[in-house]
């Protein structure tokens, strides 16, 4: 049996399938865990949600949520004002299975940790003042609410936004909850206590770092959460970074570079080129 983890697919499902022959993929067997981002701005958003949805249900996968799979679920929701041009959703909004495929979305955690191994997954990060156990307990509180009747209120009316960047155990309501979800789902710098900063992509510059009191959430020397390995998405620009005990995974599919799958019994990553499909349209 191998674990493999899948980076963000957005869609990209030619390369998934070439993936999965690559490595050799034995349904049943072998277990499959997606970073979330599993749709939006890629060309078969569909497919790949019906694939890893199939896969899910089979128990032969794990995902987590990612911050487009949000989006979706808010565009179902019908929060029309965060439906940008470059969005690739309406193949699925329109798709005969749609409530189907929201319903078990919705339900779709925001941490997994491994039954046998020290391993957990997330779709961006886990802020340093968190140990693995508090964070497991805080995706918890997120996913009973869009477990809830009224999810589609919740999320759409009080979930979208930045603020509050800054975490306190004392934090409460919607707050508490919108600084959790942008942690799992969006985080991509942080400071030692776990502030926030989002207006920052690219990866970080070897020239001026040491300085910086925002870096990446994972370089922390406080860190609480060392004693799991890490694995995330979400950060394409960021390379294929196995160190600090992360692993980042999204090794951009989508803007023709390439899919990862990283096999956590053999430590290897295994890898397909994207093929120029992948790439979103000019105009899409
Ligand atoms: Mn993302």
């Amino acid at each position: 049996m191998t674990t493999y983890v899948i980076g963000d697919l957005q869609g990209c499902y030619q390369p998934l399938k070439k993936l999965l022959k690559q490595v050799d993929y034995q349904p049943g067997q072998d277990y499959l865990w997606f970073v979330g981002d599993i749709v939006n701005r890629g060309p078969e958003s569909l497919q790949c949600l019906r694939f890893v949805k199939q896969a899910c249900e089979n128990q032969q996968a794990s995902m987590v949520l990612g911050n487009h799979d949000f989006h979706l679920l808010a565009a179902y929701a019908g929060l029309d004002k965060f439906v940008s041009k470059s969005d690739t959703l309406s193949e699925i909004l329109q798709a005969d299975d749609v409530d189907e495929l929201m319903d078990w979305l919705r339900l779709q955690p925001l941490m997994v940790k491994h039954p046998l191994y020290h391993a957990v997954m997330v779709h961006a990060g886990i802020p340093p003042q968190w140990s693995i156990e508090e964070a497991l307990n805080y995706a918890a509180e997120v996913e009973q609410h869009l477990a809830a009747n009224d999810w589609q209120e919740f999320l759409c009316q009080h979930m979208f936004g930045s603020e509050p960047k800054k975490w306190h155990d004392g934090l409460q309501g919607w707050d508490r909850l919108r600084y959790i979800v942008n942690a799992f789902a969006r985080m991509r710098y942080c400071d030692a206590s776990g502030k926030l900063e989002f207006k920052r992509k690219m990866a970080p510059e070897a020239s001026n770092d040491s300085n910086e009191k925002y870096q990446p959430w994972f370089v922390f020397d406080n860190r609480r959460n060392k004693d799991y390995e890490i694995f995330f998405g979400h950060w394409s620009t960021l390379g294929a970074v196995d160190a600090y005990q992360v692993h980042a995974t999204d090794t951009g599919c989508l803007w023709g570079g390439k899919l990862t799958a990283y096999a956590l019994e053999e430590k290897r990553r295994y890898t397909v080129d994207c093929n120029q499909q992948c790439k979103p349209k000019a105009n899409a």
